[in-house]
């Protein structure tokens, strides 16, 4: 169902015309309020006015995730702390977290857009969601809760942890929507069969995962073991929380993006040059109706492209392909970009492995290191130690045939790698470690 049709279904140029004129609101506002915009225009030589088109965005200076830390916490707020009623944060792998403030307007915007979010991907009033994403300064349980309440819907605040009284909770309530990462949601089934019970006999219908990147493949899994419909859903603190995109239940193909409140990019993320659309890049967005701290062309360095044609659902804003790894995850093993995601896309392929592995990077003299650590199931665990071998040799002969790089690839028993509540740790990489 579409939950606003008059601003989901807006014509293009009707879109276009919007964002212009929202741009340019934004743009004096943050111009009016926020040193460091004012700065930064003055220093590209700009001012709000110079901004006539939407193809004139390309003179406006990116924001990063550093100017955000030299602004903490509240440098780059647009509003006085009078009008700001909600700060969340992200917590950095490094210093300082990344603090964002929300006026009552924000978390209203946000509820709708979570609310065409829930919408998208088949929820409605009368489900009862089950809300696994962390409550707290990360954006993702009070995000979804919103969202949720805003449709109607019964949400259940559980927030990450605790496992197995989460799976007592779906069953004796009777959830029929999930929310919580995909790795999360596969140890959920995984602990649910240890207590007897297969989550593909509960009412649960539709599972909303992001906040972590998956693959296509790791969706197969979670469709096949819970049973379900499993959703994309993508976002980040610093530009909302969770709800910026989500994939629509009918092709379950491409993250509409919410383009009345977002304008999104698509650069080289080496050259910053503007990419055209279906050209995959780093995704950089301007949020254009946000009063509390509103960004200007931040770049998010997550990868992804934007998929130009319209899409069945009968939604005219834009789709992003699934993010596929961000270029700060990148890694760089003996010269070749590796991402994360391609090895998982690689394993999840491969008959008797489980989506549960861990990539160990490190150096040895000189050399870049890199060792695959991957579950198996039971039934291959149980087999002859020929078996393994093969299915190890296998998958290496695989990383190296598609990726070009050279691993060390370690089987390891079912159950062993770490569980994460939240954000999976699939990489650990030991190389600026003395
Ligand atoms: O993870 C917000 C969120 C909560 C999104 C719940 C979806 C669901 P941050 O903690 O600021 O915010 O992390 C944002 O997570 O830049 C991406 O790299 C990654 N990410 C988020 N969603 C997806 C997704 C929340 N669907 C960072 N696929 C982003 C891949 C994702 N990566």
């Amino acid at each position: 169902m579409i939950w606003n049709d008059e601003f989901e279904t807006l014509p293009r140029e009707a879109l276009a015309s919007l964002q212009l004129k929202r741009l340019q609101q934004t743009l004096q506002r943050v111009y009016a309020s926020v040193p460091f915009y004012r700065e930064s225009f003055q220093k590209a030589n700009i001012t709000p006015d110079s901004i006539k088109s939407l193809q004139d965005m390309e003179k406006l200076p990116f924001t990063l995730k550093q100017d955000m830390r030299e602004n903490y916490p509240y440098g780059l707020f647009a509003a006085p702390l009078d009008q700001i009623v909600r700060i969340h944060a992200s917590s950095g792998t490094t210093g300082k977290p990344t603090v964002v403030g929300y006026t009552r307007r924000d978390i209203k915007n946000w509820a709708e857009m979570m609310a065409r979010s829930f919408s998208a991907a088949g929820a409605h009033a009368g489900d009862v969601i089950h809300n696994a994403y962390g409550y707290g300064l990360f954006t993702g349980g009070l995000g979804a809760h919103y969202g949720a309440e805003e449709i109607g819907a019964s949400v259940i605040p559980m927030s990450g942890g605790n496992t197995k009284k989460q799976i007592m909770i779906m069953k004796d309530f009777g959830s029929t929507v999930l929310t919580c990462t995909p790795s999360y949601c596969l140890f959920l089934a995984e602990a649910a069969l240890e207590e007897g019970i297969d989550i593909r006999d509960l009412p649960l219908r539709v599972g909303i995962h992001g906040a972590e990147p998956w693959s296509e493949q790791m969706r197969d899994e979670i469709e096949e073991k819970l049973g379900i419909k499993a959703i994309d859903i993508y976002g980040l603190s610093e530009i909302l929380g969770p709800g910026v995109g989500i994939e629509c239940i009918e092709a379950q193909n491409g993250l509409h993006i919410w383009e009345d409140h977002f304008i999104p990019e698509i650069i080289d993320p080496e050259s910053g040059e503007v990419l055209p659309h279906g050209e995959r890049g780093e995704l950089v967005i301007t949020t254009i109706t946000k009063e509390g701290i509103p960004l200007i062309r931040y770049r998010t360095r997550d990868i992804t492209r934007i998929i130009p044609d319209a899409c069945v659902c009968g939604r005219t804003h834009l789709r992003l392909e699934r993010m596929s790894g961000r270029s700060d995850d990148m890694l760089i093993i003996r010269g070749v970009n590796v991402f994360p995601s391609q090895i998982e896309s690689l394993l999840m392929q491969i008959e008797g492995v489980e989506p549960h592995y861990q990539l160990l990077v490190d150096r040895d003299g000189n050399l870049d290191t890199l060792e695959v650590h991957v579950e198996v199931n039971e039934k291959m665990f149980s087999d002859e130690i020929k078996v393994l071998q093969g299915l190890s040799r296998e998958i290496r002969s695989q990383i190296k045939d598609i990726l070009g790089v050279t691993c060390e690839v370690r089987l390891v028993e079912p159950k062993t790698i770490a569980r994460s509540e939240g954000k999976a740790q699939r990489v650990i990489d030991n190389r600026n470690k003395s």
